[in-house]
């Protein structure tokens, strides 16, 4: 399997985060690429790639041309403004809202953004940019060889929207892979997000549309981030009706309950008959993991990783989620070892 990988990542890493009423170090750092790498040289993933530069198109066909001028420009419009360290909004507009940003900085910011937990920093746009490179590179590998591909990167991507970033996420990854792996001639395409939160900047952006299926396991919204996203009744919409299932479970689900959900999400992937298949692969379902709530061992990522393998699809994984603990390297290359059949 190619493992996508660059080291621009760390362009993008913030130093703190706004969690639950304080600042904490940012549990989205360049520490966790360490200790995936670790995880995956243990179980011998070593077939490296490095991406060459994408298009900006391949990063356009899911976000919007503001949002992407956006990014690339907050940080020094934030400097101009005379705010002081990285780009951090607090007014975000409430529904319904003007279709159009407000000129200030500090507003665009919340116009283009849903949680105060995700950060622009001087040089964030390169680091995203190079993970976005990671994506697309994932997806042609995939698209050429009928195979597997697994990108090695950070920050997640499930929770940005066309226009929006939120939940550490800025670049919506797994969208981007999906929408190469269409325009590289794949007639429909699944994405099977098992990572602990709702993929919800991922439902928003296929919600209309009926040739990319979107399936998501997560906590439930009520007391889960991103909290307005992810019950069971959001079927999609237009078009895209019946093309979105979800599976929202209760705090401390175990395994097994959990892969009951797998296997239903499976059934509904066969049925939707994918040529392709995305997997936003978040190991925030470990026990030990500290934002989330699912109470999965390292056992069992080997397990469901084989039952994705048995759908027999060419399959990009997007790494997404996963915090804190070392076990998080073993818990990804257990999934990826488990799909390739052991
Ligand atoms: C990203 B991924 C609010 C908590 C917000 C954001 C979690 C983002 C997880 N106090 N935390 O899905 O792993
Ligand atoms: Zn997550």
């Amino acid at each position: 399997m190619d493992i996508v990988y660059t080291d621009d990542h760390a362009l993008h890493a913030p130093a703190l985060e706004l969690h639950r009423g304080a600042f904490v170090p940012a549990h989205e750092g360049t520490h966790r690429l360490d200790k995936l790498l670790a995880g995956l040289s243990r179980a011998g993933l070593t077939n490296f790639i490095t991406p060459e530069p994408c298009d900006m198109s391949a990063i356009a066909r899911v976000h919007t041309a503001d949002y992407l001028h956006f990014l690339q420009t907050a940080w020094s419009r934030w400097q101009a403004a005379g705010y002081s360290g990285d780009v951090l909004p607090m007014s975000y507009p409430h529904r319904p809202r003007r279709a159009e940003p407000p000129i200030d900085i500090d507003g665009a910011a919340g116009y283009f953004c849903s949680s105060s937990d995700t950060v622009i920093t001087q040089t964030s746009w390169h680091g995203l940019k190079a993970v976005a490179d990671c994506a697309v590179a994932a997806a042609d590998s995939v698209s050429a060889s009928g195979g597997a591909a697994f990108t090695l990167t950070r920050p997640p991507g499930h929770h940005a929207g066309a226009d929006y970033m939120s939940g550490y996420c800025l670049l919506n990854y797994a969208a981007i892979a999906a929408q190469r792996l269409r325009d590289k001639g794949a007639g429909k395409v699944a994405i099977l997000d098992v990572d602990f939160h709702h993929g919800n900047g991922t439902q928003d952006i296929f919600y209309a549309r009926d040739d990319v299926f979107f399936t998501s396991i997560h906590g439930e919204p009520d007391h889960h981030f991103p909290y307005f996203w992810g019950h069971e009744d959001e079927v999609g919409e237009g078009a895209g009706k019946g093309f979105t299932a979800n599976y929202p479970l209760p705090a401390g689900t175990p395994y097994p309950v959990w892969r009951e959900a797998l296997e239903h999400a499976l059934t509904r992937i066969q049925d939707f008959g994918a040529d392709a298949l995305v997997v936003s692969l978040g190991v925030d379902t470990y026990e030990q993991d500290p934002i989330s709530t699912f109470k999965l061992t390292t056992p069992d990522y080997p397990d469901y990783g084989a039952k994705i393998g048995t759908l027999n699809l060419p399959t990009v994984f997007i790494m997404e989620g996963g915090y804190g603990v070392p076990e998080i390297g073993d818990n990804t290359a257990g999934v990826l070892t488990g799909f390739m059949g052991g």
